[in-house]
């Protein structure tokens, strides 16, 4: 498995938006590599339900099932990985419990990005890149302090934070993995098809 090349469209659930396992089952007609299940509060077995569905998905089209914060929805539900904010368990930890799990952290600095980097994650969520309103509390890199952690990192890097059809090949230009999103999916009319626009321009950039 190439995981860099796995990351390169990496859609992220917000029951805000869309419910989750229709909009997932739409992005991966779309073409997303990447599928992470985020939920922010909701009872642990509904979410254990949800990741079963889109752990079956996520297979049927042959993408990576990745879970944000929650080891333990990890583990029941055969996830491929796990993302960790710089508050949530330590990935050394993570590392000690599941050895074989991808491990995708959280950074919103060089700092962060090269201490996880040591710490032994696998690839890095980076950002924000720009300001979003899906996530109030991150602070903004620009495309400059992203192309700086880019520069600076031996793993994949995902870039995170208010990208959408517009800036996305500014983004994809600082040289990263793949492209992290939210809004400009989840947030679309046609999922599916706001997924297959935004394929189509990565691999018009990356190949
Ligand atoms: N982490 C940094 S920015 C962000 C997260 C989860 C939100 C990304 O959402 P959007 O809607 O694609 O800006
Ligand atoms: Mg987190």
């Amino acid at each position: 498995m190439n995981l860099r090349k796995k990351l390169k469209l990496y859609v992220i659930t917000d029951r805000r938006l869309k419910p989750e396992v229709e909009s997932v089952r739409e992005a991966l007609e779309g073409g997303a590599t990447s599928i992470q299940l985020r939920i922010k509060n909701a009872p642990t077995r509904e979410m254990i339900e949800i990741g079963k569905e889109i752990r079956k998905l996520t297979r049927e089209y042959d993408a990576l099932y990745f879970v944000d914060d929650r080891l333990d929805v990890v583990l029941a539900t055969d996830a491929d990985g796990v993302q960790l904010g710089p508050e949530d368990m330590p990935i050394s930890l993570a590392k000690e419990i599941a050895p074989n799990l991808i491990i995708g952290a959280s950074v919103y600095s060089l700092e962060e990005a090269l201490k996880a980097e040591e710490e032994g994650a696998d690839y890095l969520g980076a950002g924000s890149v720009f300001p979003t309103s899906t996530k109030k509390d991150a602070k903004v890199i620009g495309l400059e302090g992203l192309r700086k952690i880019v520069e600076l990192v031996k793993i994949p890097v995902v870039a995170i934070g208010g990208i959408t059809h517009e800036n996305i090949r500014e983004v994809l230009k600082t040289g990263v993995d793949g492209i992290a999103v939210i809004s400009a999916i989840m947030g679309a009319e046609d999922v599916k098809r706001a997924t297959e626009e935004m394929r189509k321009i990565i691999e018009e950039v990356l190949g």
